[in-house]
């Protein structure tokens, strides 16, 4: 379907508002309205997470009556639970909003396993949700999208929500946006200077998205296996609660975060309680490209934060940030020297390798060769 039809065809629901996170499914549709399109919806906010976007669309309604549209990948459908049922149903307050769901997953496709089994769930869980949908295909036709969206009219004027779940490749559109950030130093780059400053004992959590990805190639490449590495793959944001526990019990061992800014962003309150449980044996480090990068690079909802600043305020006992490789280069053997609770933020560039890989092995697999070496080392 051609994006321009789709954006004026839900325009025309009297949508004034979109908001959500990103995703590969949506980038298209990312990409037309915060470029080309960007004057069709006067309100676009990238939000922290998928909840806090119904947050938004709430107050959309509370203040002008109208329905917000609301973006995101199905895995997100995850982090609108609580809100849908406990604010959002009519059993509540009944604020009608549409919601457009990227289908990683769908049974049939061939997708990572982090998808499997919420794209096999998610027809199901809308409807346990009570939210009636409909699903865009490649083939969706200008006048089924209509029928779908006159039922989404009906939805609204019951004070209910609609669905439109959106299958891979369902928008097309000739020119793919392109991000930049004016930073230099390439995230692989840093991946991999960090892979090669790693000593045999210890442990990393790697975040979701690319950032595992060239992780665990890196690894590979310098130290000959990825044994070190908890890849994150879904449960985006949680990263680091998974390196704090590690750090809490394991002090034994360094424990070393690699988070994405989006996936910071995305449960920032964890940063605080990182500080509260003052780890010494943590260093948290963020890879900073302001963009939601792995999914097409979308900016994130505060693109220009500092973390760092935050992470002062939050109590880490160390803070630094560097700009480019040579600075990174520096800083990485000074953090070894002394043992207290770190944050790193580093300024990254955007894109990726076009042949960056995937693991291998089963998730199950990882997760046991990186107990392994928790024991290994005991
Ligand atoms: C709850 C949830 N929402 C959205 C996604 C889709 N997703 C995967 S990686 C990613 C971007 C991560 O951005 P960041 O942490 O900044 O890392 P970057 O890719 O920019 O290096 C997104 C949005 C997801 N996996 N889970």
């Amino acid at each position: 379907m051609d994006i321009r039809v789709y954006v004026k065809k839900i325009k025309e629901l009297g949508i004034e508002t979109v908001t959500g996170v990103p995703d590969s499914t949506l980038k298209v549709f990312c990409d037309y309205i915060g470029s080309e399109g960007k004057n069709i919806f006067p309100y676009h906010i990238t939000a922290a997470n998928e909840g806090a976007a119904i947050g938004i669309a709430i107050g959309e309604y509370l203040a002008t009556g109208k329905p917000a549209c609301v973006y995101m990948q199905n895995s997100g459908l995850g982090n609108t639970v609580n809100p849908l049922t406990s604010l959002t149903h009519t059993d509540v307050y009944g604020i009608p909003m549409l919601l457009m769901v990227g289908w990683r997953g769908e049974p049939g496709t061939k997708d990572e396993p982090q998808h499997k089994y919420m794209g096999k769930i998610t027809p199901d869980l809308l409807e346990v949700l009570d939210i009636r949908y409909t699903v865009i295909r490649k083939d969706t036709t200008e006048e089924e999208l209509e029928q779908a969206l006159n039922a989404a009219k009906e939805a609204f004027e019951r004070n209910r929500q609609y669905a439109l779940l959106i299958q891979k490749g369902a928008f097309h559109k000739e020119e793919e946006g392109v991000y930049e950030n004016g930073s230099v130093l390439r995230r692989e780059e840093a991946v991999g200077m960090i892979a090669g400053w790693l000593e045999k004992e210890d442990l990393v959590v790697s975040t979701t998205g690319k950032i595992s990805r060239e992780m665990y190639e890196q690894s590979d490449r310098q130290i000959g296996n990825h044994r070190q590495t908890f890849l994150t793959v879904g449960g985006m944001g949680h990263a680091n609660m998974i390196a704090c526990q590690l750090a809490k019990r394991l002090p034994g061992r360094r424990i070393i975060c690699l988070d994405g800014d989006g996936a910071l962003l995305m449960h920032l309150g964890n940063m605080a309680v990182i500080g509260e449980q003052a780890a010494d044996n943590l260093i948290h480090i963020c890879l900073n490209n302001g963009a939601h990068e792995s999914v097409g690079g979308m900016p994130t909802g505060a693109p220009g934060l500092k973390f760092y600043e935050m992470a002062q305020k939050a109590g880490y006992r160390r803070v630094l940030q560097v700009q480019n490789g040579q600075e990174l280069q520096e800083v990485l053997p000074v953090i070894r020297r002394e043992r207290t609770l770190t944050f790193l933020e580093i300024a990254v560039s955007l894109g990726a390798r076009e042949d960056l890989g995937r693991p291998k092995e089963t998730a199950k697999e990882n997760r046991k060769s990186f107990m392994d070496r928790v024991k290994e080392y005991q």
